[in-house]
């Protein structure tokens, strides 16, 4: 079609402007990139600037968008968005990236009429955070905004991100089309093509975080009107053994477990079992474990990840041998087979006051979760605030701070294990997943020294998040000094393989 031929025509264009480019690129992580967008250089040419603009504009037609005014993300964006108001006669406003030191200090400039819906014009997302600090400046002036356009979505995670905060990303061209074209068209070779995928499902970038959300402790999430009584207790008892840490207590018989409980206990927020690879599981194991919860002051987690019909997960839950519900606080359940699956734990679990995690994604390689249905697990909970009160995931996906996320698949040593486990650091998972509860089993059951494993893993955790709690923004840089859109969010002398806009 005369649509498709356009956009494999704009594609091989910005490839000879040189927007795009392959090669090696070091990023201001560290982090070395195989491909790297600079879209700036379209100013430079009027005819790209225009057929850009009007994609742009088309993409939100398609998508149905409604919006009375229009906003470019600055820098890049913005003339983008002065050719669309200007040709398409809809009014534009500027958002300003510093306020003025002088005369007004108006964040935004044009005629702001609150209840307005304004519509997002952006180059490049990476992690959505650009588009979100936009749709905030402009939230603050009473605006409404519910779509983005963008040229490109470097399909990190960034439109999921958005989504998780209302606002539907329209990207004009994906990466994998780009790749298409251009291997089509001999620039590239298919083992760069494959390299830049699996470089971009190998980084996903950073959730960007609202201000406000970054400064709260577990301590003052505790306190929230809306946190779960678990929620609260589990952020508390943190806050007190300074712990985000959870050992899984992965090991064959009740004797090692116990011990292994009473050993790392002081350490931890809290213990996860998987009682089923117990060979000698009696009741009398459970109320032992009770104790030590008590004695140590941690909650048990049984990692049991329902996933059946209502009806049935509930007799799983209460009944069978192992009879969960009456000694593990906290449980876990697949949101797979639908809201039934909540509704038939919560009948059992809520009137004990347990508690109920939502498997959201998964540590493993080649886990199915879609950023959608990690989405419809974060509107799940949303629906059942009196059990579920947080998630299983490899990154913070709720925005709402009562809800507390854990994190499978931490090791000081990155990498994988043969069958499937992916790792991740603990400084990775606190700092820039932004998630709450670091998960540990082999990266401490595998040491000689469990428990000198433990209180190092306890100790990263810890660090990682009080390095959450005092990082301070990225630093808004002038356009000149932004050599790299790919910028990453860096703490101080650490390295973080997550990049971010
Ligand atoms: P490891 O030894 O740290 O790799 O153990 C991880 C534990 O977390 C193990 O008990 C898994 O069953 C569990 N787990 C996980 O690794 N990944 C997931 O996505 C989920 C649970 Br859900």
């Amino acid at each position: 079609t005369k649509a498709a031929a356009q956009l494999d025509s704009l594609i091989l264009k910005l490839y000879d402007i040189g927007a795009v480019k392959f090669g090696t690129f070091k990023l201001k992580s560290g982090l070395m990139s195989p491909i790297y967008f600079d879209l700036r250089v379209m100013v430079s040419y009027p005819a790209v600037m225009n057929q850009v603009s009007s994609l742009l504009y088309k993409r939100a037609e398609d998508a149905g968008a409604r919006f009375d005014c229009v906003c470019g993300v600055p820098y890049t964006a913005l003339p983008l968005a002065t050719i669309i108001c200007s040709t398409k006669r809809v009014p534009m406003l500027i958002r300003r990236k510093e306020a003025k030191a002088y005369g007004t200090k108006r964040m935004v400039e044009g005629l702001i009429r609150p209840g307005d819906m304004c519509l997002i014009v952006e180059d490049v997302v990476t992690s959505g955070s650009s588009v979100l600090e936009t749709t905030q400046v402009l939230q603050g002036e009473g605006l409404k905004v519910r779509d983005a356009v963008v040229l490109l979505d470097r399909e990190q995670g960034g439109s999921g991100h958005l989504a998780a905060e209302g606002i539907a990303l329209h990207p004009v061209i994906s990466i994998s089309k780009l790749l298409s074209v251009l291997v089509e068209a001999g620039h590239v070779d298919a083992s760069t093509s494959g390299s830049v995928e699996r470089f971009l499902q190998a980084n996903p970038a950073c959730r960007p975080m609202r201000q406000a959300e970054e400064s709260l402790g577990y301590g003052e999430r505790a306190a929230l009107p809306g946190t779960h009584p678990l929620a609260a207790r589990l952020f508390t008892l943190m806050e007190e053994k300074t712990s985000n840490l959870c050992v899984s207590a992965d090991v064959s018989s009740a004797d090692e477990l116990l011990k292994l409980a009473d050993a790392v206990g002081p350490l931890v927020c809290a213990l996860k079992t998987h009682v089923d690879v117990l060979c000698d599981f009696s009741p009398a194991v459970s109320v032992r474990l009770g104790e030590l919860a008590r004695k140590h002051n941690f909650l048990i987690f049984e990692d049991r990840k329902f996933a059946d019909i209502g009806n049935t997960v509930k007799h799983q839950y209460e009944g069978g041998v192992y009879k969960i519900s009456s000694w593990a606080h906290i449980v876990n359940a697949h949101a797979l087979p639908g809201p039934g699956v909540v509704e038939g734990l919560q009948v059992v679990g809520k009137p004990l006051g347990r508690g109920c995690l939502l498997i959201a994604q998964m540590s493993s390689q080649g886990c199915l979760a879609t950023a959608e249905y990690t989405q419809a697990v974060v509107k799940m909970a949303e629906d059942y605030p009196d059990f579920v009160f947080g998630f299983i995931s490899t990154s913070k996906i709720s925005s709402k701070p009562e809800h507390v996320h854990m994190t499978p698949g931490v090791q000081l040593q990155s990498g994988g294990e043969g069958l499937g486990q992916q790792y991740t650091s603990p400084v990775e998972v606190i700092c820039s997943k932004g998630s709450d509860v670091i998960i540990v089993g082999r990266g401490i059951l595998a040491s000689p020294d469990r428990l000198k494993a433990a209180e190092e893993y306890r100790v990263a955790g810890w660090e990682a998040y009080l390095r959450r709690l005092s990082a301070p923004r990225e630093p808004l840089l002038p356009p000149s000094v932004t050599l790299i859109q790919e910028s990453a969010v860096s703490y101080p002398g650490e390295q973080l393989l997550c990049t971010n806009e």
